[in-house]
């Protein structure tokens, strides 16, 4: 679909040409909450990292950890090998990719949710990715005083088994204070309203410094996660918006913007990449789930 047909109420921009953050980049990004750059990324440089991470999935023995991934039941947060996934390369599986007798229903490269956390301090492609100079120029030119690279991850949105990606923020998961948790968000392949793309609420970032929840290493069993509640009251998602993406649009959004996916029913994939961002500048506490050991700390671009 041309990206001019879309139903979107959100501006769009043209960033095949990208060089800098224009003046109006910056206000829909502080308006919004977030800025959408279609064309940012080429499509071959997407078709890299998708082949690389094929490769990755290829060596990847599935017999070894059957991690589940699901922001609906939060399997993950009682998992060792999800909480201790911040410095290397982890894999998570799509809680539908398993029958009731816990065994794989599909070969492995189609029930995989996601891989995660720190391809881009320990995959070449993925460095290369994730250090691209416009990511820097963008997170500069919004505020950022010293750009840290925290967490990268592939997103596979499995067809018919891709699940549902709750309301949230992600600066609940990547906390800083003052918080300043910042997301690219890289549509792999084409993202539209069949195969489950973003949803996210303009504006939602707006109106208070912290958000809705934190997760956090638990106080009892840092081992475990365990959220705090901050404020209960629901997102308001009247506003919501479909945020479908062409191969190589790049939506760049606040820790603080409410976004969510729906399942993937369709028979398509729906790959991206996601990069999180938050600035050495903030004070980044020990009992945030995402840590890294000492002798690898985060590096910027
Ligand atoms: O790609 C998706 O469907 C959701 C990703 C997301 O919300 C996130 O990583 O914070």
């Amino acid at each position: 679909m041309a990206v001019a047909d879309q139903p979107q109420a959100i501006q769009r921009f043209d960033a095949r040409d990208f060089t800098h953050l224009s003046e109006d980049m910056k206000t829909a990004f502080d308006r919004d909450g977030i800025l959408v750059l279609d064309g940012l990324v080429p499509g071959d440089m997407c078709n890299a990292l998708k082949a690389r991470t094929m490769e990755m999935v290829e060596g990847f023995n599935a017999d070894d950890h059957s991690s589940v991934f699901s922001s609906v039941s939060e399997a993950h947060a009682s998992d060792e090998y999800f909480m201790s996934s911040g410095h290397t390369t982890r894999f998570f599986f799509e809680e539908g990719a398993f029958d009731s007798a816990g065994a794989l229903t599909k070969p492995k490269e189609l029930a995989l949710n996601k891989i995660g956390h720190a391809m881009h301090d320990i995959d070449p492609v993925y460095d290369r990715f994730s250090r691209q100079p416009a990511f820097k120029e963008i997170a500069e030119g919004l505020g950022h005083q010293s750009p840290l690279l925290l967490q990268t991850m592939y997103i596979f949105k499995q067809p018919h088994i891709g699940g549902e990606v709750k309301c949230h923020q992600d600066s609940t998961y990547l906390w800083t204070e003052p918080q300043t948790c910042l997301a690219f968000w890289v549509a792999i392949e084409d993202a539209t309203l069949e195969n489950g793309c973003l949803w996210g609420i303009p504006g939602g970032h707006k109106g208070h410094e912290r958000p809705k929840e934190r997760f956090k290493r638990s106080d009892e069993n840092p081992n475990k996660g365990a959220h705090e509640m901050i404020d209960p009251s629901p997102f308001d998602e009247s506003g919501k918006v479909a945020l479908e993406a062409p191969k190589g649009t790049v939506l760049v959004f606040n820790g603080l913007f409410p976004h969510l996916s729906a399942a993937n029913t369709s028979d398509k994939s729906r790959h991206a990449y996601t990069l999180h961002l938050i600035d050495g500048a903030a004070h980044y506490p020990d009992n945030n789930w995402l840590q890294r050991p000492a002798d690898m700390p985060l590096k910027g671009f």
